[in-house]
């Protein structure tokens, strides 16, 4: 067993990416925010619903001259949705193929996380979310990857009115998450994740200001409506970040973690997208997900490499100065020059630059062209889904054989989970 982790280390080591040193550095020492936008799609962007913007302060951000926003980006999660996406973005490990790695195995796993990290390089860190702190059980998982506070539901103003679908309305957690970030000694991380965009879309009446789409799929059509909320509030917490300055020394990485529109609704999405029908390679683009890095400082740009959320710890950490060439992680940095660029759905398809592999459906991913691939492109695809295999099943070796409890990396104290508790009155 603890001989498995050297298969694993000699697969990353193959494939570790040299940081940009355009980039690499560049945001040491700052704060980070990590915003998740619940169910946030790459269409919204610019997208309007009779003539109007659904999302205009998230799109005014992503063209903000100091952000680089990735429009090749795909979301990759499995059952364990929001969980999937909480593990890919701070240990760069993929979810399972089937539901929760943060459920199953959340609590007992070593993990060599993000938060942990930043903590023993003199971060403060910080998770903030207004539901329960037993969802998907983040209340022990958050333990494991060393945040040192986890300000749940509890910690927020409570009347019935708060709250709506999964709980607190996104408007109000910013507003409210704001005394505690506050009062984190800085430099520090702090991962905020909203709620409201989440299916079934429920929005109070006073809070309804964007109207509903007309597919007459019901599932589908108030979608845009708790975007528009949700885009309002991030809207709210940016002015918040510019009033205090905190806008001036700190990263704000916002992406979304999955689809809102599920592919059991085609035809809502194709008049949704303004085409007739919707096929595979379609909904292969149809998850894609906004990844955006801003900061003072940053020359902001539109980047086409295509990647996902596997690879958002590589490239955060490279942001950050820490020199990756020993960390357990899958991804490769996004703002490196020399990336594989492929992109691996969690059930085994995937999508580079040249190919949108979707069961034995193959197309060329520029044009969405169906082809039948020659000898030449067969080769290419086949050495692709080797890479995608490999590495989504030695993530998965990771997690069910808990192997980074044998692999302790210079610099790297082991998370030790009773240094930290979660309780109001300990906050
Ligand atoms: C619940 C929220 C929803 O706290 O994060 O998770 P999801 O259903 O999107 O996985
Ligand atoms: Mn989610």
């Amino acid at each position: 067993k603890p001989k498995d982790i050297k298969k694993v280390l000699k697969f990353i080591n193959q494939h570790r990416t040299k940081p940009n040193i355009q980039y690499y550095g560049k945001a040491k020492g700052k704060n980070v925010f990590i915003i998740h936008l619940e169910s946030f799609q790459q269409f919204l962007i610019n997208y309007r619903v009779h003539g109007r913007l659904v999302t205009p302060n998230i799109d005014k951000f992503y063209h903000n001259d100091h952000t680089i926003a990735f429009d090749n980006f795909y979301h990759q999660v499995s059952q364990g949705k929001t969980s999937d996406a909480e593990m890919m973005l701070e240990n760069s490990l993929f979810g399972l193929p089937q539901g929760s790695a943060m459920v199953t195995y959340g609590t007992q796993n070593t993990y060599q996380a993000a938060p942990a990290f930043l903590d023993q390089h003199g971060y403060s860190t910080a998770a903030l979310h207004g539901d329960v702190p037993s969802f998907w059980n983040r209340d022990n998982t958050y333990k494991s990857w060393g945040y040192q506070y986890f300000f749940d539901s509890k910690y927020y103003k409570e009347k019935p009115s708060y709250n709506v679908g999964y709980g607190l309305k996104d408007k109000i957690f910013f507003k409210d998450a704001s005394k505690y970030i506050q009062r984190l000694p800085q430099p520090f991380y702090a991962k905020l994740i909203t709620l409201t965009n989440h299916y079934p879309y429920l929005l109070d009446k006073q809070n309804r200001s964007f109207p509903a789409t007309k597919t007459g799929d019901k599932t589908v059509d108030p979608y845009v409506q708790t975007a528009h909320y949700l885009d309002q509030a991030f809207g709210e917490f940016l002015h918040y970040l510019h009033k205090t300055g905190l806008d001036k020394n700190s990263v704000v990485v916002a992406y979304g973690d999955h689809y809102g529109i599920s592919n059991n609704h085609r035809p809502a999405i194709a008049q949704l997208l303004h085409k007739s029908n919707i096929n595979s390679y379609d909904l292969a683009q149809f998850q894609k997900v906004p990844f955006m890095i801003n900061y003072r400082g940053l020359q902001g740009k539109i980047d086409h490499t295509y990647g996902g959320e596997i690879d958002v710890l590589p490239t955060l950490m490279h942001l950050l100065g820490y020199k990756d060439n020993n960390t357990v992680q899958f991804g490769n940095d996004l703002l490196s020059n020399h990336r594989n660029q492929i992109v691996a759905f969690r059930n085994g398809n995937f999508v580079t630059p040249k190919f949108t592999v979707m069961g034995s459906d193959v197309y060329l991913t520029k044009t969405g062209k169906k082809i039948k691939p020659n000898a030449q492109q067969e080769k290419e695809i086949k050495a692709d889904r080797h890479y995608v295999d490999e590495e989504l099943s030695l993530s998965d070796q990771v997690i069910y054989g808990d192997l980074l409890r044998f692999y302790k990396p210079k610099g790297f104290k082991k998370v030790n989970k009773k240094d930290y508790n979660y309780k109001p009155s300990y906050g």
